[in-house]
């Protein structure tokens, strides 16, 4: 089976030659709809082997989506939400339909192993779900006026051509995330996909379009604008464009919050976590042992909820440390295209560098490593990068354990008291998802209160990843404060207007006053 000293060699299987890749790619992008891989200027690439799939043949440019868009926006607004609403039903069937090709295709372009893949597009189907239903529950308040024969009420009204930046680590969902949402309020969509991510991309564009055929609408609802951070940098300048909406790192999202707050346009930024875990005296071990390792391990480290952060009660940190460097040391790593392979490859030969890198400063920081770390199959695919998940045991949360370092690093510090732990917990500057682990009702729920974590989301009992759509995705500080995805985040995709109604004969003014 590949096993080779303990490690995993090849996954189980023989790693697929280029061109098994590039008709697999192939395969899936047709079941979809998508045109093939052809000689076109945007590279495909699989971190599978590092290869170059193919070429994709170039998309609308930047301005003309834009006015595409506006010319959607102004017959969109119109249509009756539960009838935008009926898009959106489209869609989710087209996505259970394909859910298995575009999984494929996640999996080929990312490296996701299969589950997490599958698990990436039901997350889209989930999204469309809840949109359905939104569609009809775009509901304003109706408030009491303090004049009589008044009546003052509020209505959501579609804000306009909605920008949404997707990074290469949830290629396809949080794309959903944005444009079911957006769809249903009303906003036509311009998606500026991840370079590394095309192919996602352009098959959940052609499954949108399938969705679309057979129903009286303007065109353009959804448009893929593949290119650089230049071509992104362009659409976000764009003062046609209402709302963006950008995943991806800190620094890319100063600069995106910045340019959009200075056309005061609107923003909705998710950016980069730094997502810790408290391991109180009381945790259920076997709990702590599986959620650690799927938030620290899954998705290979690269998701933005990763738990990069343990922080143990002095009690238990021996135990647990050495029952995670077990857990982490068994991990299957290898081609996700093989069923048993739990840590796929990292995006690029650059991820594993800048692991490489961080690892060292952490030693330099007094860190010593209690597993992984090492590179995997480096004979078999030299282009790829193939890493085991390491625990690096930390003195204290040195300056890089400040950093979000995108690979599978997972830092672990001491305390000793309650008030201590999250003094730990928020003291980074990132603000995303959190957890504690722990069986003492009074510890979980200091943890959830406005004393406790800083984030967006604060889990008891799981890990910091893995969020369902119900609720609203984001987070604090440095994550940029947007939220996404369900509860009431579709507000953030419309504009409120108050609108006070006088039914009466009279003229009277608002506080009392008096005029003539
Ligand atoms: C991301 O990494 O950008 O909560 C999104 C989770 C997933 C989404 C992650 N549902 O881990």
């Amino acid at each position: 089976m590949g096993r080779e000293g303990g490690w995993w060699h090849d996954g189980g299987v023989s790693f697929p030659t280029a061109t098994e890749l590039r008709n697999s790619a192939d395969a899936a992008l047709a079941a979809c709809g998508a045109a093939p891989l052809a000689d076109g200027p945007h590279p495909a690439r699989t971190p599978i082997t590092g290869a170059v799939l193919g070429g994709v043949a170039a998309t609308v440019d930047g301005s003309t989506a834009v006015t595409r868009a506006t010319a959607a926006f102004a017959a969109w607004r119109t249509v009756p939400a539960p009838v935008r609403g009926e898009l959106v039903r489209r869609l989710g069937a087209q996505l259970r339909t394909h859910k298995a090709d575009l999984a494929r295709l996640v999996t080929l372009e990312v490296g996701k192993i299969e589950s997490e893949a599958l698990g990436e597009v039901q997350e889209m189907i989930d999204i469309c779900d809840f949109a359905v239903g939104l569609s009809r529950q775009l509901q304003g308040f109706t408030i009491a006026s303090e004049r009589p024969g008044h009546r003052l009420m509020e209505q959501w009204h579609p804000l306009g051509p909605t920008l949404v930046i997707t990074a290469f680590n949830f290629p396809v969902a949080v794309w959903s995330w944005n444009a079911a949402l957006a769809l249903v309020c009303g906003n036509p969509v311009i998606w500026k996909p991840s370079e590394l991510a095309p192919l996602s991309a352009l098959a959940t564009h052609a499954l949108f379009e399938q969705a679309a055929a057979g129903m009286d609408l303007p065109a353009d609802l959804n448009q893929v604008v593949l290119g650089d951070g230049a071509v992104g940098a362009q659409l976000v300048a764009d003062e046609r464009v209402s709302l963006v909406s950008a995943t991806g790192s800190t620094p890319m999202g100063r600069k995106v919050g910045a340019a959009v707050a200075a056309r005061f346009g609107r923003s909705i930024l998710e950016l980069g976590g730094n997502n810790a875990a408290i391991i109180a005296p009381s945790a259920d071990p076997e709990l702590v042992v599986r959620g650690v390792t799927f938030a620290a391990a899954g998705t290979a480290g690269q998701r933005c909820t990763t738990l990069r952060r343990l922080i143990v009660h002095r009690s238990r940190a021996d135990e647990v440390l050495a029952r995670l460097s077990t857990a982490f040391a068994s991990l299957p790593v290898g081609s996700p295209l093989a069923k048993e392979t739990l840590v796929g490859p990292l995006i690029t030969r650059k991820s594993y560098d800048t692991m490489q890198a961080a690892l060292s400063t952490a030693v330099s920081q007094g860190g010593s490593v209690l597993v992984g770390g090492d590179r995997h199959l480096a004979d078999i695919a030299p282009d790829a990068a193939y890493v085991r998940p390491a625990i690096v045991a930390m003195p204290g949360q040195t300056a890089i354990v400040h950093d979000e370092t995108f690979a599978p690093i997972l830092y672990a510090l001491t305390y000793d008291d309650f008030d201590e732990a999250v003094a730990l917990h928020n003291e980074v500057p990132q603000g995303l998802a959190s957890s504690i682990f722990t069986t003492d009702l009074r510890e979980a729920e200091r943890f959830m209160s406005p004393a406790g974590s800083d984030c967006g989301i604060a889990n008891v009992n799981i890990g910091p990843s893995g969020a369902e759509i119900g609720g609203a995705f984001g987070g604090e500080k440095t994550t940029g404060g947007g939220r996404e995805s369900g509860s009431d985040a579709w507000k953030g995709y419309m504009r409120r207007t108050t609108n006070t109604v006088n039914y009466s004969n009279a003229l009277p003014l608002a506080q009392g006053v008096e005029y003539g």
